[in-house]
């Protein structure tokens, strides 16, 4: 029986379109479960939605003079398009504003009010006169309590760097109405999470997570766990809270429930899902959750806490990853280098980000460079200069002369084995979602099967016709090479892939068919699969950048 696992990626909020930045993570996953359903011993669901709550969608709604129902769908749809074009191989993407959310809400909140980890009690906070609402650290500005700068959000200040609570912040205003915020009280409702710390710690050292998430919880153990305020008052979008017409649960407590609601939305497809198999708490089956590390603290104390107390299974692992930075710098609107997915497919092939970014992605949480230098010269110079050149310098002999028919032998067996051998080590590395590795061995593989046509110089061997034979089986087992290339990249570059299984005329592949060679086979005839990256294309993607960052200021 293959081993089930659910994996997740986080869901992006309904606020705006998906951005590179959000692409490091769902490629990241993508080609992760790519890679686990192109096993035998493995069978792989891959769910996401978006984030519907919260205040920000409240007033981005509000902005466009549409209903937040209507913003979601809108913005779901062009999510979801954008990720389908990145081909990311989502097995149900759904919302967290759902009758399927709703009740699992409801469910949870039940189960750990009867348990006793719910409180309530009255807290002051910052409130708009004259927007009459509640003010979310992020819409409060003002000067620097250090420097003095001035329009400083009420956490940091971009200027001078301090930091400092928004209550110490100069002459503050709303950024909603303008209007300086008074504080105001209000009852709220809290998560004991702090009933959790023992089963957290337990849950903690039975998995196998990235060392820096141990480090991470260890000081936040060292720091002792708190209660957590579950609910906001209303103007707020979000579901409410059972028994109060004017208060919410907060976003970040229905959002992880959203993962489990894009499952339980999926079973309406697939009838052989049963929700207890993969989210009750005896589950066999493995949870996979990937996320970026600035909700690290989410997913692995509050979430999982949530679904121990609620009588369900808790994940497998959670793998965090680091941030995007473009030439080395934060994404910045006014450089054009906050590039939206759209944008980015616009002008350029999505596999060849999906490449690149597998050339740097590792098991660690390190941010992740994007230099479109770099970008460029690796592009061009594995997958056009190194993998696909191998199928062009061989594919028009078989064509030419053989009549797209591959040779009955296989020339180089041992070379092939070495192909072939390979795949144990390749596929640890994906496993352990250490793909630059994986990637360096697959080149290297690549550079083998080059220095092989090389030395065999078909082109030159051809003009002697007797040496007719030993060009097929050349050209032959330069074109076995290149599939077995194939097998090994396709969770990287699964729109190419797909090319060249027409190319070759066979069915889909799998790690498994690595060892059977093709042979006395009629292939497809060779259209080149991969162009060579322009400076122009780049150019002409950074200058839509900053024109979309000048128009929307
Ligand atoms: O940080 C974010 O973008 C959140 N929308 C992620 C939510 S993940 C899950 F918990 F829903
Ligand atoms: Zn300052």
């Amino acid at each position: 029986m293959p081993q089930k696992m659910l994996v997740t990626y986080a869901l992006p909020y309904a606020n705006g379109s998906l951005h590179l930045g959000h692409l490091v993570g769902m490629i990241q996953t993508d080609i992760w479960v790519r890679f686990q359903k192109m096993q035998p011993e493995t069978q792989c669901l891959f769910i996401c939605g978006c984030d519907g709550h919260g205040t920000p969608i409240m007033i981005q709604a509000e902005k466009l003079n549409i209903s937040p129902e209507k913003l979601i769908d809108e913005v779901k749809e062009n999510q979801e398009r954008d990720l389908k074009d990145f081909w990311i191989d989502l097995d149900n993407y759904y919302t967290t504003h759902s009758k399927e959310n709703h009740t699992l809400v409801e469910t949870f909140y039940e189960r750990h009010l009867k348990k006793g980890n719910i409180s309530k009690h009255t807290i002051k906070q910052a409130y708009d006169p004259e927007k009459n609402m509640f003010l979310p650290d992020r819409y409060i500005k003002g000067e620097c309590p250090r420097c003095g700068a001035k329009d400083q959000y009420g956490d940091s200040c971009e200027v001078c760097g301090a930091t400092y609570a928004p209550t110490e912040l100069k002459n503050p205003y709303s950024t909603l109405s303008g209007a300086k915020p008074i504080e105001k009280e209000s009852e709220h409702y809290f998560f004991k999470l702090q009933n959790y710390t023992d089963l957290l710690k337990q849950w903690m050292h039975k998995q196998t997570l990235q060392s820096q998430v141990i480090h991470k919880l260890d000081e936040w153990f060292e720091m002792g766990l708190r209660e957590w305020d579950i609910s906001r008052d209303a103007p707020y979008f979000g579901f409410n809270i059972p028994g109060e017409s004017h208060k919410y649960f907060y976003v970040w407590f229905d959002a992880p429930m959203g993962y489990m609601a894009s499952f339980v939305n999926l079973q309406k497809r697939r009838s052989d899902l049963d929700f207890d198999a993969y989210w009750g708490k005896e589950s066999t089956f493995d949870l996979y959750q990937f996320i970026g590390k600035d909700i690290m603290y989410f997913h692995t104390l509050f979430w999982p806490a949530l679904l121990q107390g609620a009588n369900f299974r808790m994940p497998t692992a959670v793998f965090c990853h680091g941030f995007l930075t473009v030439d080395g710098q934060k994404m910045s609107k006014s450089r054009g280098t906050f590039i939206k997915a759209r944008t980015y497919l616009n002008h350029l092939n999505p596999e060849y980000l999906r490449y690149y970014l597998a050339t740097k992605l590792n098991e660690r949480i390190e941010d992740l460079d994007i230099s479109f230098e770099d970008f460029m010269q690796r592009v061009n110079a594995d997958l056009v200069g190194k993998y696909i050149n191998i199928a062009s310098r061989s594919a028009s002999f078989i064509h030419k002369y053989f009549d797209n028919q591959l040779s009955k032998a296989l020339l180089e067996p041992e070379l092939f084995k070495t192909f072939v051998d390979k795949s144990a080590s390749i596929s640890e590395k994906y496993k352990n979602r250490e793909f630059s590795v994986a990637i360096r061995e697959i080149m290297g593989l690549a550079d083998l099967a080059n220095q092989y046509v090389d030395a065999k110089k078909p082109w030159a061997s051809i003009k002697d016709p007797q040496n007719k034979e030993e060009v097929h089986a050349v050209c032959t087992m330069a074109l076995n090479l290149f599939r077995l290339l194939t097998i090994y990249l396709k969770p990287v570059l699964p729109d190419t892939a797909k090319k060249i299984e027409a190319f070759l005329n066979i069915p889909e592949l799998h790690f498994e068919d690595r060892h059977q060679p093709l042979l006395d086979h009629t292939i497809q005839i060779f259209t080149p699969l991969l162009k060579r990256l322009e400076k122009t294309d780049i150019d002409a993607l950074k200058k839509e950048a900053l024109q979309h960052a000048q128009n929307n200021g």
